[in-house]
């Protein structure tokens, strides 16, 4: 898949050449008393096909290993409400959590270091404590690679209920 979409990408031209060139081949051998331009004008156009294939998975693939998996959790309701929208939520090993601020910023997200998987280092996966998401939109992201379930709050809004949990599967 690798090798087939980067050739693809880097040489297209050439590939399709190549395509064109070995199906005339074959056209002609298996048909001889056919004349070469239809054989011909048959395989570029699958060879042009085939290319447009290939450069449509290379984008497809881009896009999953860049952005493969994500989640969006919302800081703030809609309704006002100081909370994480969703507050109890499950993702993939390795996927990407996207906490975007939505209403009532300044939000953080900070992990709970007693409520998260042993091993796991409760400041790589955190925003400082004093550290904020201040405009609307702005956005703290993490991918958490651990299995288990994670809890995490707001700093400044912690009192007011705004925390959360994630179980990695
Ligand atoms: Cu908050």
């Amino acid at each position: 898949m690798a090798s087939l979409t980067s050739a693809a990408v880097t040489i297209p031209s050439f590939t399709g050449l190549k395509a064109g060139g070995a199906a005339a081949t074959r056209a002609a051998t298996i048909s001889a008393p056919r004349t070469s331009p239809p054989p011909m004008a048959m395989s570029a156009r699958a060879s042009l096909k085939e290319v447009g294939v290939a450069v449509a998975a290379t984008a497809a693939s881009a896009m999953l290993a860049s952005n493969a998996l994500a989640i969006d959790i919302l800081l703030g309701g809609g309704d006002g409400s100081l909370a994480f929208v969703p507050n109890d939520f499950s993702v993939a090993a390795g996927e990407k959590i996207v906490f975007k601020n939505n209403a009532g910023f300044p939000h953080n997200v900070v992990f709970d270091e007693d409520e998260i998987p042993s091993g796991v280092d409760v400041n790589a996966i955190s925003m400082k404590e004093e550290e904020y998401l201040n405009g609307p939109g702005e956005t703290y992201e993490v991918t958490l690679k651990e299995k288990g379930s994670y809890t995490f709050y707001c700093a400044p809004h912690q009192g007011a209920g705004m925390v959360g949990k994630v179980t990695v599967n």
